[in-house]
């Protein structure tokens, strides 16, 4: 859909559609805080205090919202008419999640929602367990985690400062945002937040 490569560039590119997912998240002003981690097996978790993406049983389909916002390709509004939802059509939430779960040897999707944990899991883009009530959550969000599949990618490392040039420019388009970049391999955390947005990034880039 919109990875484009299989090299370095789609590699980055699957992290930059999760994010992006949250961002819109923040842009509806549910969201303040974005944390993405490297994990040492080079799997990535990207987590946000969002509304947390919905879990329930969608009409006409019989499946949890997340299950069809994660397998199926929203472009014809029928989920979003059929549920309620906006998802899909190109700029909102779903588009690029899809593509990330099928070019993912696995994806862990954790969700914090009417006060309860959910959490479903997918091998290559297939969903490989129910939909499953963890316990009690106090708060709301959604944490997804993948490892991308290395049948379909060439290189799986990701490059630190690749992704750092990335999340401090969403935090600059997206002022108020708070968005940490966690790397576990060398053990470094950096946060990214700018209340001022453009006019402290035309300051960055003429520093
Ligand atoms: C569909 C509907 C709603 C939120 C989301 C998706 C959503 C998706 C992602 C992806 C990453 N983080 C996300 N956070 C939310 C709205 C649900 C509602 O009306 O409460």
């Amino acid at each position: 859909m919109y990875i484009g490569t299989t090299g370095p560039r789609g590699l980055h590119h699957l992290v930059y559609e999760v994010v992006d997912n949250s961002v819109d998240e923040a842009l509806a002003g549910h969201c303040d805080h974005i944390t993405v981690t490297i994990h040492p097996d080079e799997s990535v978790t990207v987590v946000d205090n969002g509304r947390g993406i919905p879990v329930d049983v969608v009409k006409g389909d019989g499946r949890p919202a997340l299950e069809v916002v994660l397998t199926e390709i929203h472009a014809g509004g029928k989920f979003n008419r059929e549920s309620g939802y906006k998802v899909g059509t190109g700029g909102l939430h779903g588009v690029g999640i899809t593509a990330v779960n099928a070019l993912s040897s696995w994806l862990t999707a954790e969700i914090r929602r009417g006060g309860s944990t959910w959490v479903m899991d997918f091998e290559k883009g297939r969903r490989t367990s129910e939909l499953r009530q963890l316990g009690r959550a106090d708060s709301t969000g959604t944490r997804l985690t993948f490892l991308p599949d290395p049948t379909i990618f060439s290189e799986t490392k990701f490059s630190l400062d690749t992704l750092t040039r990335r999340m401090r420019e969403l935090a600059f388009l997206t002022p108020g945002i708070r968005i940490t970049l966690r790397d576990e391999r060398a053990d470094r955390t950096e946060t990214f937040h700018f209340e001022d947005g453009l006019v402290e990034f035309v300051k960055y880039l003429s520093r």
